[in-house]
């Protein structure tokens, strides 16, 4: 079996990404036609092969997105469509997450849009779509506490009334905007409700002391966590406490390179925690801004550490004990891997 189909055919779970960052070329296609009026070309939607921004830049990136998805029929078009494509990728479990908007001009409204989203996944279902999604909240950090508090409602009733699709709550947004200390009232209140707390951290330096505040939480994953580790200036004591409450990190290669946080794909900080035995989760972060797709991912920490096809498997099916899923749904989701592996190494 070659790689490509290898990496494809290989069942997976994508545990970080942003639903705006994920939608795919062809999808911003049927936007960008729908919305001629705005003057949006494919060149500021997404960053493509061998180019790279500052991260500053790729922020700038979303803000073009969501100038074209604004309304609640974009909602369900760019769900829909990536579901599918996360499912087309051999993706068998998928945690969306998505900042809940308003836009006033079209009606949208942050309940509408966590309904769509919900509508969404429902309606992937019923089409027999082979993946199973679930829903993270996102608190925009550039919105500050109070918006953060509201977000934390909305996601505790629709963690009620969502049949368990709303599990948790994401801290996501401009890593270099506002300080995480703000937020803690509004995480304390969400992890006191049930809701699992999925938490960028340390995604630009010298934040040591903001992402010690918000370990103490303590997170139920991490997302990037690049200077977490004392060889990327983080400290020992950053270090002890991931380690002590064995918090998985999710790891996104192509947005770290491209974003230019990590210099290049062999400095990654996977090979640190991969190498300490921490659980590490392989993820996309924005597959459609960055261009990439989980497949990709999985091929590209193999070739750049010199993993084994077995390794990846392991690194795969370990990705199953990280997900917020109920423990009835990891133990479908070993079996799945069970009854693939045949196949892949036949
Ligand atoms: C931090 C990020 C991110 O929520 O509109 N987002 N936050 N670091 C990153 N690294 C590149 N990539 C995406 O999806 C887009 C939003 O996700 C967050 C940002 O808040 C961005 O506006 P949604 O679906």
């Amino acid at each position: 079996m070659d790689d490509a189909v290898f990496y494809r055919e290989l069942p997976k779970v994508e545990l970080h990404a942003h639903l705006n960052g994920s939608v795919s070329v062809q999808t911003m296609e049927k936007l960008i036609s729908q919305k001629q009026h705005l003057n949006i070309d494919h060149s500021r939607t997404a960053v493509g092969k061998g180019q790279s921004r500052t991260l500053d830049e790729c922020f700038e990136v979303f803000r073009v997105i969501h100038k074209l998805v604004d309304t609640d029929e974009d909602i369900l078009m760019v769900t829909t469509d990536v579901i599918k494509e996360f499912a087309a990728d051999g993706v068998k479990y998928l945690e969306l997450r998505s900042t809940p908007r308003e836009e006033k001009a079209t009606g949208l409204t942050k309940r509408s849009y966590v309904e769509t989203v919900i509508k969404a996944i429902h309606q992937c279902k019923n089409e027999g779509v082979d993946i199973d999604v679930r829903f993270l909240v996102a608190i925009d950090r550039r919105n500050g506490m109070e918006v953060a508090l509201e977000t934390v409602k909305l996601a505790e009733e629709f963690m009620l009334s969502s049949g368990g699709l709303v599990v948790g709550i994401d801290l996501s947004g401009d890593p270099t905007v506002g300080h995480g200390k703000n937020f803690l009232p509004a995480l304390e209140r969400a992890r006191n409700s049930g809701l699992k707390l999925a938490l960028h951290l340390s995604e630009v330096p010298s934040q040591q002391e903001e992402s010690a505040l918000l370990l103490n939480l303590p997170p139920d994953r991490i997302g990037h966590g690049t200077f977490l580790h004392p060889e990327m200036g983080g400290s020992q004591s950053l270090l002890d406490k991931v380690v002590q409450n064995n918090i998985p990190l999710e790891l996104c290669l192509t947005s770290n390179v491209k974003g230019q946080t990590v210099p290049c794909y062999s400095q990654h900080h996977f090979k640190y925690w991969y190498q300490l035995g921490h659980p590490s989760v392989i993820c996309t972060d924005d597959k459609g801004v960055f261009c990439t797709d989980l497949s990709q991912e999985y091929q590209l920490a193999a070739s750049t550490f010199g993993l084994s096809r077995e390794a990846v498997w392991t690194l795969s099916q370990r990705a199953i004990d990280c997900c917020f899923a109920e423990e009835s749904v990891k133990q479908q989701l070993r079996q799945t891997w069970k009854s693939l592996r045949p196949r892949l190494f036949q």
